[in-house]
């Protein structure tokens, strides 16, 4: 690698004035930022970052499901790019670094590029993955698990929300349905930057998380049907309440989790109550459950306690419980030869590292089913994440970003 590459680094306060400028686009009153899938403010974040794509010499394109990729040429055309980015999507109380840090990031390995005058031997390609939270349109990692065939372009298309708007509509509705058929754009490798959203690195004061795994994950739809009945007149031992057969499932989660821990999560995330009134004794109760593990077979063990936790509670109060898995993603294992990439690209920067398995889903962990994939992790104030406090250092953003690059220049190589 010619002498210029090999000492590159980006612009640490470029970087973060991104990071920052973006933030705008759904900021919180309590310095969050809410900006959901395909709503006014994804557009707006959109137009921003194909502006500033177009502005750094990329061709982008967008895919029918609103995934955007920004190419850069490289000297081989013949070569499938490299690919980096994340998601710019948030939660409804997201934070500014969520998704927000690796696309970013990807932007300015590209600006850093552009100034040094670098060009690489294998184009590089840099997205940003249409609804990787999951939070208004199921299930999370949306277009990247379409991209790698999980799902198809239309079944995804027809997803509602909440409202009944589906992942169609509200595409046309900020005018990102692309042209360009999903899986259109090809990968030699993808590689992703993203803040740990756990505590570990900054418990251990590392600065680079060289992620070697991900944990699996199982998405479950819930409906629970007792008997509305009043609230006054209707004596305890007659009751079907919906409500409190859905607090002793999510005890029972929790214990289950707890039994099968520290390798096991279980999250009750979503809970709406039909017709809700203070004296109707709830009869029917929507809700979501998310379980993860990077272990298989707990994922199994899971789900076996877990239905026979619920069809014991259900038998004993006399309700019916509807439990569907909408959504099983296998635990990751990322591709040793990139990951060993990323783990010399933080041994060359001299930064302190560590390996470590993600608690969260990142599109990089669909993408590796079907291309080699890597993350790295940089630390999180307090291993918030999916919170309005989530929070990182300029410091530790451009550590990030510069073992980003540096892996992607590794992997594209260096023509001039
Ligand atoms: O759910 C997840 O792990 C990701 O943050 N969407
Ligand atoms: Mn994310
Ligand atoms: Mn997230």
């Amino acid at each position: 690698m010619t002498k210029i590459a090999s000492n590159l680094q980006i612009d640490s306060a470029r970087l973060w004035d991104t990071i920052h400028e973006t933030a705008k686009f759904g900021a919180t009153p309590k310095g969050g930022v809410r900006r959901l899938t395909l709503g006014p403010e994804d557009k707006q974040v959109r137009d921003w970052f194909r502006a500033r794509c177009e502005a750094a010499g990329l061709e982008v394109h967008v895919d029918a499901l609103g995934s955007m990729f920004g190419l850069r040429k490289g000297r081989d055309m013949s070569k499938a790019p490299i690919g980096l980015g994340s998601h710019l999507d948030t939660q409804p109380t997201g934070g500014k670094y969520d998704g927000v840090l690796g696309t970013l990031a990807a932007l300015e390995v590209v600006r850093t590029l552009n100034d040094a005058g670098i060009e690489t031997e294998t184009p590089i390609c840099i997205c940003n993955w249409t609804n990787e939270e999951g939070s208004r349109f199921a299930p999370a990692m949306m277009a990247s698990a379409a991209y790698v065939g999980d799902f198809t372009t239309d079944d995804i298309l027809s997803r509602k929300d909440a409202e009944g708007v589906t992942v169609a509509q509200a595409l046309d509705s900020i005018g990102y349905r692309g042209a360009t058929p999903v899986g259109t754009q090809k990968f030699s490798g993808f590689v992703e930057l993203h803040i740990e959203q756990g505590p570990i690195l900054e418990a251990e004061n590392k600065t680079i998380g060289v992620v070697d795994s991900g944990q699996g994950v199982l998405w479950y739809d819930g409906k629970i049907t007792g008997f509305e009945s009043h609230a006054g007149s209707t004596p305890m031992p007659l009751r079907r309440d919906a409500l409190a057969t859905l607090s002793e499932i999510v005890l029972a989660m929790e214990a289950i989790a707890r039994k099968h821990g520290p390798k096991a999560v279980g999250t009750v995330g979503e809970a709406v109550i039909a017709n809700p009134s203070r004296n109707v004794i709830p009869g029917e109760i929507a809700f979501t459950v998310d379980c993860r593990s990077a272990d298989a077979a707990i994922m199994d063990v899971l789900d076996k306690d877990l239905r026979a936790a619920i069809a014991e509670i259900a038998s004993r109060r006399k309700v019916e419980v509807q439990f569907d898995l909408i959504w099983r993603k296998p635990p990751t294992h990322f591709d040793p030869k990139l990951v060993d990439a990323v783990e010399n690209a933080a041994k060359m920067l001299g930064l302190s590292h560590r390996r470590i398995t993600s608690g969260a889903g990142h599109d990089a962990c669909n993408l590796n089913t079907v291309m080699p994939a890597a993350m790295v992790f940089v630390p999180c104030k307090d291993g918030i994440s999916h919170n309005e406090l989530e929070d990182a250092t300029q410091a530790d953003c451009a550590a990030g970003a510069n073992v980003l690059m540096h892996t992607v220049l590794a992997l594209a190589g260096v023509a001039s």
